[in-house]
C-alpha cells in the first residue's frame, strides 16, 4: 500500500479519529487524489474492519470506532469529492431503512449524487416507509434505499410497498444499494433500480433524470 495512504488505513482499523484526520491530511498535502484515499484506504479499511468482526477478533465498540473515525475522514474529502455548484438535476430522498443504523455508506452515497448535481433530503438512519413516503410527497424524484443488514431488507420491501399504495409509484424513482442487496433483489420487490456503489448510485440516478 501507498506509504501515504497506509497511516490512513492503520487509523480507522485502530479507531483512531485523531490518526485518521492527521493522515488524511497530510496525503492530501502529498498530492494523493481524494478519490485514492476514499477507495484504497478509507473504503478497504472499513472492509477490513468487517473481516475482523467475523472472525471475531472485533466487537461493536471497536466497529463503532473505526466507524468514527472513517467519518472523520470523509469529512475533510467531502469538499473535494462534492464540486457541484451548478442548479439541482433533481431532488434525492436518501435513508437507511427502518431497523438500521448503518450510515457510512448511505453517506457516501448522498455525497455522490450531491457531487452529481442533486439536492440531497437525507433522512438519517432507522427511516421509517412512512417517512420515505412523505418525502415522496415532498418533492422526491428519486428514493434512494440503503440497507446493510439481512434482517433490515424486508424493510425495503414494505416501503416499496408503502410509496405503492400511497398512490405515489409512478412519481418516483427508487434506487436500493446496500452490501446484502442484489440486483435480484431489487427486481424481486419492483424496485426501478440497483447500484453496488456511491458513485454507480449517481450514475444511475442522473440517467433517470435525463
Ligand atoms: Co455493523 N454489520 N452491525 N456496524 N457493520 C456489518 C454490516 C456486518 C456485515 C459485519 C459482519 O458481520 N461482517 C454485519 C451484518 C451481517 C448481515 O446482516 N449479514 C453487521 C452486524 C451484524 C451489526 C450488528 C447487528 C452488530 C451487533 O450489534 N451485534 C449491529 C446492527 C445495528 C443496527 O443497524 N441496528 C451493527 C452495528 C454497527 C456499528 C453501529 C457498530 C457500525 C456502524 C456505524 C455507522 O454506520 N455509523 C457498524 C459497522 C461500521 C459495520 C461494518 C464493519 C462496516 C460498514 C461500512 O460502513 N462499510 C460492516 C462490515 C462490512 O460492511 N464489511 C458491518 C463502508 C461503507 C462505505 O460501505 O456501507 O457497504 P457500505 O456502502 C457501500 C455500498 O454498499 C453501497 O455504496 C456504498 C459506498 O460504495 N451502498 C449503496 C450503500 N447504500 C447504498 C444505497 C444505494 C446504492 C448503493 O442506493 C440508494
Amino acid at each position: 500500500m501507498d506509504e501515504n495512504l497506509k497511516p490512513v488505513y492503520e487509523a480507522i482499523l485502530e479507531g483512531d479519529m485523531g490518526g485518521a484526520k492527521n493522515g488524511v491530511q497530510a496525503a492530501l498535502a502529498a498530492d494523493v487524489p481524494a478519490a485514492d484515499l476514499l477507495h484504497k484506504a478509507l473504503i478497504p479499511a472499513m472492509g477490513e474492519v468487517g473481516r475482523l468482526f467475523e472472525d471475531g477478533e472485533y466487537f461493536v465498540p471497536e466497529m463503532l470506532i473505526a466507524a468514527r473515525a472513517m467519518k472523520a475522514g470523509l469529512e475533510i474529502l467531502k469538499p473535494l469529492l462534492v464540486d457541484s455548484g451548478v442548479e439541482p438535476v433533481g431532488k434525492v430522498a436518501i435513508g437507511t431503512v427502518k431497523g438500521d443504523l448503518h450510515d457510512i455508506g448511505k453517506n457516501l452515497v448522498a455525497m455522490m449524487m450531491e457531487g452529481a448535481g442533486f439536492e440531497i433530503m437525507d433522512l438519517g438512519t432507522d427511516v421509517s416507509p412512512e417517512k420515505f413516503v412523505e418525502a415522496a410527497q415532498n418533492g422526491a424524484d428519486i428514493i434512494g434505499l440503503s440497507a446493510l443488514l439481512t434482517t433490515t431488507m424486508p424493510s425495503m420491501e414494505t416501503t416499496v410497498k408503502a410509496i405503492v399504495e400511497a398512490g405515489l409509484r409512478d412519481q418516483v424513482k427508487i434506487i436500493i444499494g446496500g452490501a446484502p442487496v442484489t440486483v435480484e433483489y431489487a427486481q424481486r420487490i419492483g424496485a426501478d433500480g440497483y447500484a453496488s456503489d456511491a458513485s454507480q448510485a449517481a450514475s444511475l440516478a442522473k440517467g433517470f433524470m435525463a
